[in-house]
């Protein structure tokens, strides 16, 4: 019979020089930790600060990581510490065990009351970011809960088909783009929908991805507050070239964004002079059978 040898940082009368240990320790490290990664992690997590959304998000994200370290570092910590501790050494029973922990009311009352608060707070501010800030740049549907204080507005119509996604402008002219250029400084109210089937819009950089349902407009705001250059994704499944459905755009001066959307309205004339009138939603049931989104007239499948 092995013979029992408890040594005397395993007795109970030792818990809480182990207990004030744990926690100064991971008191400490958990304050370099969540510094470390508020301060230095923090301003590089994405979706970056392009826009009011995307800032927006990158806080979030900062906030609930931040949070996390020590959550995670009190778990490593009580690990690493049972174990250089209160191991079974050779020689000792593995059943003589140190502390019940079972039934210690306290340790359980606060495990129950930390991590309800914890959870519960989570909720609550996942919550009231995903509403109040323009629906997190996720879309909010057709009558947004959340719209921004200005209402001098620039209307990009994100227009989604099977396998690229096409911009239409009713502030020039109802003009319709293959590319995304946005001014600088400026509201931006996207209005989502697709012809065919369900696509996702998903601006990386502006913090926006919204779904692209048929015969539906889907609103997300976002204004630019960077320049630069952005990706533009599906974020939805919708076919055998759903894998290429991206292009980029870019965030640029005002000035320049002028320039631009004049010489696309110019460039454009012809064609757009044979698309539709503007409208939320492109379906056959807006313009009766056999139209569709084409002009019946030069559309080859008119009649199928
Ligand atoms: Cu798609």
């Amino acid at each position: 019979m092995s013979k029992v040898v408890l040594d005397e940082s395993r007795s109970d009368e030792s818990t809480k020089g182990h207990i004030s240990k744990i926690l100064i320790s991971w008191a400490v490290a958990s304050i370099i930790g969540m510094s470390l990664v508020w301060f230095v992690l923090g301003p590089h997590l994405p979706p970056g600060t392009m826009t009011d959304q995307a800032a927006g998000q990158q806080f979030d994200i900062k906030f609930v990581s931040t949070l996390a370290v020590p959550v995670l570092f009190f778990v490593w910590f009580f690990f690493g510490y049972s174990i250089m501790k209160w191991r079974v050494r050779p020689g000792e029973d593995p059943l003589a065990g140190g502390a019940n922990i079972r039934g210690n009311s306290k340790a359980q009352g606060t495990w129950y009351i930390l991590t309800t608060v914890i959870v519960l707070g989570m909720a609550v501010y996942g919550t009231y970011f995903l509403v109040v800030p323009a629906g997190a740049g996720g879309g909010e549907g057709a009558s947004p809960i959340w719209t921004p204080a200005t209402k001098n507005m620039l209307q990009v119509q994100v227009i989604a088909q099977q396998w690229r996604f096409t911009y239409r402008w009713p502030q020039f002219g109802g003009m319709e783009t293959t590319s995304l250029e946005l001014p600088l400084n400026t509201e931006i109210q996207f209005n989502v929908t697709s012809l065919d089937v369900i696509h996702d819009f998903w601006a990386y950089q502006l913090g926006v991805k919204a779904d692209a349902n048929p015969d539906y407009n889907n609103i997300a705001f976002a204004k630019t507050q960077q320049t630069g250059r952005f990706v533009v994704r599906c974020d939805e499944l919708c076919g055998i070239w759903h894998g290429a459905m991206y292009n980029y755009g870019n965030v640029v001066s005002q000035s320049q964004f002028q320039t631009w959307a004049t010489n696309m309205e110019k460039q454009n004339a012809a064609v757009t002079k044979l698309l539709p009138k503007y409208a939320t939603t492109y379906t056959p049931s807006y313009s009766g059978a056999g139209g569709g989104y084409y002009n019946t007239a030069t559309d080859p499948n008119a009649s199928l």
